[in-house]
């Protein structure tokens, strides 16, 4: 089993995990580090940066925070001759960062529909062709992108997020398209509810103490019968940025309890 096992080491890699302070990104980047990569993590602020240097910290990981808003291609460009300069060139991009704003569309503004589409899929598009010229001249590299249950299904009050999440699976597969010749993987995940301080709003106890309707309906839409916790997306994150996963590419592996499998129970 030892040899075998050897194929899913990150040893000796570098990894950037954008937004990565804390949520789905941090919980990635740490299992990342525990497989032997080095973490390189960035944020929009020095507070949260530091607030990520501290937390990988106290998980025993020296992680390299940056302060990068991935919606601005010269600070990116940037960054990433930065991270190369001091870490060495990135061999995993993990695309995670991202907003969600939720608003009926009628009562939308175009701005904050702009601002999501910037963040979630603009973001990815700049990090992502900042990275890969030295992937192409490495001939190896894997790419992350983090997409969504948005990425294939609707529902009220996001269509910015939907729109952009429903994008980025499609510049997954353009990607793979586009860059496989180069031995570079990109692939996606699509995470199901997964509790995290993005999706707090849904799952936050009413007045009368009982459940938020949202959070019971989610559980009943999940044949597993519970919210997603970021450590459920550990192992599908190390299986795609491994080169156990060399010959996948264009994938967007669901990690989402059996929710797109499940028609849903009868009422009543
Ligand atoms: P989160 O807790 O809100 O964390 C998002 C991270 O991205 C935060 O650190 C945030 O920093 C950072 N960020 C936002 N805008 C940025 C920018 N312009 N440049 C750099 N960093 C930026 O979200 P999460 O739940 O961990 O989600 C992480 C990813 O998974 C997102 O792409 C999300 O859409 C996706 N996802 C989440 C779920 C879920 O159920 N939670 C399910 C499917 C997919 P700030 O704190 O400063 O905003
Ligand atoms: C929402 C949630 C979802 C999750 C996730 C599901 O308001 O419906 O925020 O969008 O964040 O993207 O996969």
């Amino acid at each position: 089993m030892g040899d075998f096992l050897q194929k899913f080491s990150l040893e000796g890699k570098v990894a950037l995990v954008t937004g990565a302070s804390y949520g789905i990104g941090f919980a990635i980047a740490t299992a990342y580090a525990q497989c032997g990569a080095t973490i390189v993590f960035n944020d929009i602020n020095q507070a949260l940066v530091d607030k990520g240097l501290a937390a990988y910290a106290e998980k025993g990981i020296k992680a390299h925070g940056y302060v990068c808003d991935v919606t601005n291609e010269e600070d990116v460009q940037k960054f990433v001759a930065q991270v190369t300069e001091e870490v060495g060139p990135i061999d995993i991009l993990v695309n995670n960062a991202g907003i969600i704003k939720r608003i009926p569309m009628v009562e939308m503004s175009a701005k904050d529909f702009r601002q999501v589409i910037d963040v979630d899929l603009n973001g990815p598009f700049i990090v992502t062709k900042a990275v890969l010229p030295s992937m192409m001249e490495r001939r190896k590299g894997k790419i992350i992108n983090i997409c969504s249950m948005m990425s294939e299904l609707g529902r009220e009050t996001v269509s910015a997020y939907a729109a952009a999440k429903g994008g980025l699976k499609m510049l997954t597969k353009n990607i793979a398209s586009e860059y496989g010749a180069y031995n570079i993987q990109c692939n996606g995940i699509g995470p199901g509810y997964i509790a995290t301080p993005q999706t707090a709003p849904l799952r936050e106890i009413q007045p009368d103490g009982s459940r938020h309707p949202f959070d019971q309906f989610i559980v009943a839409k999940t044949p597993a019968e519970r919210w997603g916790n970021a450590e459920d997306l550990q192992g599908p994150a190390v299986f795609l940025a491994s080169e156990a996963s060399d010959f996948v590419n264009g994938l967007i592996l669901y990690v989402d309890g059996g929710i797109l499998a499940y028609i849903g129970k009868q009422p009543g």
